[in-house]
């Protein structure tokens, strides 16, 4: 078990995400019909709408809404699709989430909608490197940022999957975008850093981001984790399809919380966050 520092990331919405004395839970809103995790088909907005609320029920600490698959291979959506799918769910949930919501984007347009319609976390795969507009949107509207690790586009991002040192890579170029990031204007106590599991990786490039996750606490910054129903949980689990992966995804969180992560990424709320108060305590025992 790795200590893990506090922080304090101000939102622009108000409040901060105290980060440290617990691990929070992110609980993930798929509004696209390709997710790999399944079960992202969703024509009706007010649909979605309830599985939003249904997260903040079942205890998520953080909302992470996303219109766009990012899974390898996965056909990009024009800015007005995304837009489409997403205003219209950010529209029903005003004034209904007591939570922070959080925009999954790369792109300036989407999140800038986001952040108007009461988000106050953007959360970029690509850690600041697709859309030159971003970090500016960012910075000027006070938002937190997720920085993940990505190599690449989704499309052939298993090119990029070329490592010698996995955590030590990821911790490198981490460090880069957050400079990246304070460059731009944003203040890097606004910044959270995420490994990028599935992103860039192979299986087992995975797990040794996962295993080596300490080596990001050197960033100084907040650690966020998304191991979900992943595929390179398959590696372990044998050809699971991803709704068949939980309790895998329950050892990686587990795991998670006791390496360093102060918020985890998941689709299965309840279950996790079960399963965080348990790895919680055994960090105050330990
Ligand atoms: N994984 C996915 C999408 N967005 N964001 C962050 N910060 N970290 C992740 O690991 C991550 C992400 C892919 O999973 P999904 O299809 O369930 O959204």
């Amino acid at each position: 078990m790795v200590a893990r520092r506090p922080y304090t990331v101000p939102l622009p919405t108000g409040g901060a995400l105290d980060l440290g004395a617990r691990t929070l839970v992110m609980g993930v809103l798929n509004l696209s019909p390709d997710s790999f995790a399944g079960g992202g088909l969703r024509p009706d907005p007010s649909r979605a709408v309830d599985d939003a609320l249904q997260l903040v029920a079942d205890g998520a600490d953080i909302l992470d809404i996303g219109g766009e698959s990012t899974r390898p291979g996965a056909t990009p959506l024009s800015t007005e699709e995304e837009l489409a799918r997403v205003v219209p769910v950010l529209d029903g949930l005003a004034g209904r989430v007591p939570i922070p919501i959080s925009i999954d984007t790369y792109k300036a347009a989407v999140a800038g909608a986001a952040l108007d319609r009461g988000a106050a976390i953007v959360n970029d795969v690509s850690g600041l490197q697709y859309d030159p507009a971003l970090a500016g949107v960012v910075a000027r509207r006070g938002a937190a940022v997720v920085l993940m690790h990505n190599r690449g586009r989704s499309a052939r991002m298993y090119d990029e999957a070329r490592y010698e040192d996995v955590a030590g890579e990821v911790a490198a170029e981490l460090a880069a975008r957050i400079e990246a990031a304070v460059a731009a204007g944003i203040p890097r106590e606004r910044v959270i850093v995420d490994p990028g599991l599935g992103f860039a990786k192979r299986a087992e490039h995975s797990w040794a981001a996962l295993a080596g996750l300490h080596r990001l606490i050197a960033l100084d910054r907040p650690i966020l984790v998304g191991p979900s129903r992943k595929s390179f949980l398959n590696a372990a689990l044998g050809d699971r399809e991803p709704g068949g992966r939980e309790w895998g995804t329950a050892a990686a969180v587990a795991a998670a919380a006791l390496f360093g992560a102060h918020i985890v990424r998941v689709h299965g709320v309840r279950a996790m966050v079960d399963v965080v108060r348990a790895a919680d305590r055994l960090r105050a025992a330990a």
